[in-house]
């Protein structure tokens, strides 16, 4: 097993392996608790090895049975994490390796494990090292066959990566299926799946005309849940010609969905196995965001098939390289598919709630991080969403048409290599003519970029001047930041709300887009007749946060004129925002901060404004979430106070437009059939957003129950339930909703997900109780990464007022579960750990609570590697 202290891994020590594997064939006879693994690699030293060099394998608690080489058996030093065999040929040879192994015991997902009683497999990122002794590293690249055998009643669908070979039975009730990939490949991208499964099967006919199998796979007695995955993956296949060119490799594309799995979904090659969270919806089943979130995994995972696995990662410090790519290409590909603002919004919300906090804390690192002790706990939303606004501001900063060559000479220079950041950078210095040694800082300094914005106004002169400021807090191991290269999109609007057009002044002021790259910058917009009123950082061009004092006016003004529709989102976003937290600072939250008359009315004009995308107006009425506006205090944080403040801020906007919301809603309510597209689910989601005003205006259940009892879909019945829950947890109504629901979906898990997830939000001083006897509701089941996940990570994320209760109960009770998940499930455990990563913003007495909560979680004996990092870094 692998040391609980760990080694330090650093970028700085990398070096090419020593041996290659060019080719591996690979038999597994499939047991649930003894499985054989017999593993032939066509190995050879590497170039630059000399002689002599001993060979080093990576295993992770594999049973070593058997060993050959070039059909001898020979010495060897074999323990469960490594093999080295001291004299080695200088040339090819063939390495013959059995090995035993026990998916059945492997509960922590990695590796081959079993969910639901199917084989399956995860060997991102150090996986495949769990079943056999292999380079695991994605440098060492090979090609591979696979046969598996299994029992035909216990397994009879067999996959693996590639195409299909041949199949057949075998005695005693055995058969066997071949499966070979001609591309080679790292062996994280390994996958194999045996199990009694269930396809749904299509056809793509790719640009140049080469027909594909699709498959989807999924548990018996779910095969009803996946036309909206399959009609995603097509349609990911196609964007993905039409927008960057790329085709399809393999005659067949296959997708997995199982039960067990510790993330959202893995990019194998031509075998992608998901979380069937991330797969199975019905209208009775999922919800608009459900639909939306499969949409954008499953074009995710198939955009790996480019971006990550025929151009791979070096070493996993270029993990961006591979996940901010992708995730800025299924962002694109979600814009085009729905509303672009509307999906732009969303993403920044993600960004603010889950990497901003990141950045801001302990656990902060850079887009590519320079070492690590446990490279699980680096699939973080720094490298994954930080890493897509990085490419998003590249192509600002270059252009858009030299952006497209830089990709185009991206995908053919390094396709088939293990490439690195500077490799990708370089396509992009070359495509434009520029330097990107400064833009590069983004993936080397960690920290949420701080700019100042100051303008005057000069009447006689006509002049405007903006002045702006840049400097990057300190993180962990980066004390001294330089300034980076900042894109700030931005527009000037006259009086009348027309843009102004800016002429080009220079390099830095071009296009509308200012190039801040100094620590300071002063710009003069010349022949401005009248006071313009600036917008800046249009479409959130850089993740930054921007301290721009500008008058109220000028943001309400913002927020009814400004013609891109994500940046009117954010004038109100930010308005909302300094209201709350000022109602926070001068009164704890007990009153509403002085001035918000004019805001206050914005939120009825957009509610009714007819002109605006359903979705976006139910945006528009949903406020500032608690966990963003905790970050903003950064010091001294009382959660409870900002809970009022929010609420209070939220009963002004009930009292003023309760009536005229409740007309609006029932304007909405519809009795069409569902459907999924965007503009049905906007409206769905603005009728939500007006329900929750109306329950607290009228003070009453009633309409919520109205429209759970009679809707036909998912998305109504849930979130007329969440709002029951949150609104009036102790009414009849509510309790009435509950048991309806538990009745009908008692024997869905996903289902029940959402109401561990809705039980776990509702917030006070009851909360970590509530939780606590959520937690011996037979649904909850800890073994499964799901219901954790809904239960104790929605708690610990999604209700600051519980989890950060003054007397640490919701800081032990997170403890608890981590110590008891931890000895099963390390990665999962280490997740959970990350929501303790707040603890230093918080006041005296919380930050007194975590911290002794933390001290004593890690002397907890045998903690795994990846729990004891997150613990060592959050308590430095
Ligand atoms: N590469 C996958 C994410 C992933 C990473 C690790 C896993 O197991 C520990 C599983 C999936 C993606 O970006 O979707
Ligand atoms: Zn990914």
């Amino acid at each position: 097993m692998r040391s609980e202290v760990g080694t330090t891994v650093k970028l700085s020590n990398y070096a090419p392996a020593a041996y290659l594997v060019p080719a591996i064939d690979l038999t597994f006879r499939l047991d649930p608790k003894r499985t054989i693994v017999r593993a032939v690699m066509q190995v050879r030293p590497n170039l630059g090895t000399p002689p002599g060099t001993e060979l080093v394998f990576d295993g992770d608690g594999v049973e070593m049975l058997d060993l050959k080489l070039n059909g001898e058996p020979i010495e060897a030093k074999t323990s469960p994490d490594e093999l080295r065999i001291e004299n080695v040929p200088h040339e090819a040879f063939t390495l013959e390796i059995e090995t035993a192994i026990d998916p059945e015991a492997n509960l922590a997902l990695s590796g081959l494990y079993r969910s639901n009683g199917v084989y399956c497999t995860q060997c991102e990122a150090e996986g495949f090292r769990r079943i056999t002794y292999f380079p695991d590293r994605p440098d060492v690249l090979s090609v591979y066959s696979v046969r598996i055998e299994a029992l035909a009643d216990q397994a009879p669908v067999l996959l693996s990566n590639g195409n299909p070979g041949e199949s057949g039975a075998l005695e005693a009730g055995w058969h066997f299926a071949e499966w070979h990939d001609p591309w080679p490949k790292p062996s994280y991208l390994f996958a194999l799946v045996g199990g009694d499964i269930v396809g749904s099967f299509d056809t793509f006919t790719t640009m140049s005309g080469r027909t594909v199998d699709l498959g989807v796979y999924v548990e018996r007695g779910k095969e009803d849940r996946t036309g909206w995955a399959v009609d995603s993956l097509k349609r990911s296949m196609k964007w993905d010609e039409e927008t960057f060119g790329r085709e399809y490799d393999l005659d067949v594309f296959n997708i997995v969905a199982v039960s067990d799995f510790n993330m959202g979904a893995m990019e194998n090659k031509g075998l992608n196995i998901f979380n069937d969270k991330y797969i199975l919806a019905d209208p009775q089943t999922a919800t608009d965001v459900d639909y939306a979130n499969i949409e954008t995994i499953i074009a995710h995972e198939y955009f790996h098939n480019w971006t990550g696995n025929r151009i791979t990662c070096r070493d996993w410090f270029q993990l961006c390289l591979k996940e901010g790519l992708t995730v800025y290409r299924d962002h694109e590909f979600s814009a085009d598919m729905r509303s672009r603002p509307v999906t732009r919004i969303a993403e920044v919300r993600t960004l603010k709630v889950a990497q901003f906090p990141e950045d801001a804390g302990p656990l902060a690192h850079p887009v590519r991080p320079t070492s690590y002790r446990e490279i699980n706990n680096f699939y973080t939303a720094t490298v994954y969403e930080k890493g897509s606004e990085v490419i998003r501001m590249l192509r600002i900063v270059i252009g858009e048409k030299a952006f497209q060559s830089g990709m185009a000479l991206y995908f053919d220079r390094h396709d088939g290599d293990a490439a690195t950041i500077e490799d990708f950078l370089t396509c992009f210095e070359e495509a434009s003519g520029r330097s990107l040694s400064q833009f590069a800082l983004w993936y080397h300094q960690a920290g949420t970029p701080q700019v100042t914005a100051q303008t005057a106004y000069d009447e006689q002169a006509q002049t405007l001047t903006l002045t702006l400021e840049q400097s990057t807090p300190p993180t962990p191991e980066q004390n001294e930041k330089e300034p980076v290269h900042i894109p700030i999109s931005f527009a000037l609007f006259g009086a009348g709300g027309e843009e102004l057009a800016v002429p080009n002044q220079s390099e830095a002021v071009r296009d509308n887009v200012i190039h801040l790259t100094d620590r300071e910058m002063t710009i003069e917009f010349q022949e401005m007749e009248n006071r313009p009123v600036l917008s800046l950082l249009r479409g959130f061009s850089a993740p930054i946060n921007l301290n721009f004092d500008q008058p109220i006016e000028d943001r309400i003004f913002l927020a009814r004129h400004e013609g891109d529709l994500y940046t009117r989102w954010q004038a109100l976003d930010r308005l909302a925002t300094d209201a709350i937290i000022s109602s926070y600072r001068d009164s704890g939250g007990e009153q509403l901060a002085s001035g918000t008359d004019a805001l206050l009315d914005l939120y009825g004009e957009m509610a009714a404004d007819e002109r605006l995308d359903t979705a976006w107006r139910a945006l528009a009425l949903s406020l500032p979430n608690e966990t963003t506006l905790v970050r903003e205090i950064e010091r001294n944080a009382n959660p409870d106070a900002i809970h009022k403040a929010r609420e209070t801020f939220f009963h002004a906007i009930t009292s003023r437009h309760g009536e005229a919301f409740g007309i609006l809603y029932e304007s909405l309510v519809s009795n069409e059939p569902y459907s999924p597209d965007p503009q049905s689910a906007g409206r769905r989601a603005l009728e939500l957003a007006l329900l929750d005003y109306c329950t607290m205006a009228e003070n009453s259940g009633e309409r919520a129950k109205k429209l759970f009892d009679e809707a036909d879909n998912m998305t109504e019945r849930a979130g007329t339930l969440e709002v029951l829950m949150l609104r009036r947890p102790a009414s009849q109504e509510t309790a009435a909703a509950r048991a309806t629901f538990e009745e009908r979906y008692g024997s869905n898990p996903l289902i029940m997900d959402k109401l561990l997830g809705m039980v776990a939000k509702i917030p006070g001083s009851d909360a970590p109780e509530r939780v606590r006897a959520a937690m011996t509701h037979p649904n909850y089941v800890e073994t499964n990464p799901n219901r954790v996940r809904a239960l104790i990570g929605s708690f610990a994320a999604g209700n600051p007022t519980g989890f950060h209760q003054p007397d640490g109960t919701g800081y032990r009770l997170l403890a608890e579960v981590i110590g008891r998940v931890a000895t099963r499930n390390p990665q999962l455990a280490a997740r959970m750990a990350t929501h303790f990563r707040s603890w230093k913003g918080m006041d005296s007495t919380r930050r007194e609570a975590a911290h002794q909560t933390l001290l004593e979680l890690r002397k907890t004996s045998g903690l795994p590697l990846d729990v004891r990092d997150i613990l060592d870094r959050t308590l430095s």
